[in-house]
């Protein structure tokens, strides 16, 4: 009998101790996302000569992102990211497109541009997510 009760103090210890290390853990993440601003801007740039301007973006998992995507180049050009289902419009020389997406799993995800023969000239990037 007295083994029994020595039992089960020893299981209620250790769940007292899982649900002290879940509280702690917690309360690290809510500290670490506290920190982090809740939104991400980022402008990628389409540049003469089949570039995107930076090539390769990091951002924070599970935080909002606002990709500006701007056209300095003078030929249509658009923003793809096929893992995400993140698109932009094409847009025409001196235009811009804004799209907003948050990504949760952290990865390297390519984006291109999907005009005919662009991606292969040189209009791929990746996008990091730490
Ligand atoms: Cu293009």
């Amino acid at each position: 009998m007295s083994r029994l009760l020595t039992d089960i103090s020893k299981q209620g210890m250790a769940i007292m101790l899982l649900a002290l290390v879940t509280m702690i853990g917690s309360a690290a993440v809510t500290t670490a996302v506290a920190g982090q601003p809740e939104t991400v801007r980022v402008t990628i740039t389409a540049q003469q000569g089949f570039q995107f301007q930076p090539a390769e973006v990091e951002v924070p998992a599970g935080t909002k992102v606002v990709l500006e995507f701007e056209n300095a180049g003078v030929m249509g050009h658009n923003l793809h990211i096929p893992e995400l289902d993140v698109m932009t419009k094409t847009i025409t020389a001196g235009g811009t497109d804004t799209v907003k997406f948050t990504v949760d799993e952290a990865g390297t995800y390519a984006f291109r541009c999907e005009v005919p023969g662009h991606a292969e000239a040189g209009m791929s990037g990746e996008l990091k997510v730490l």
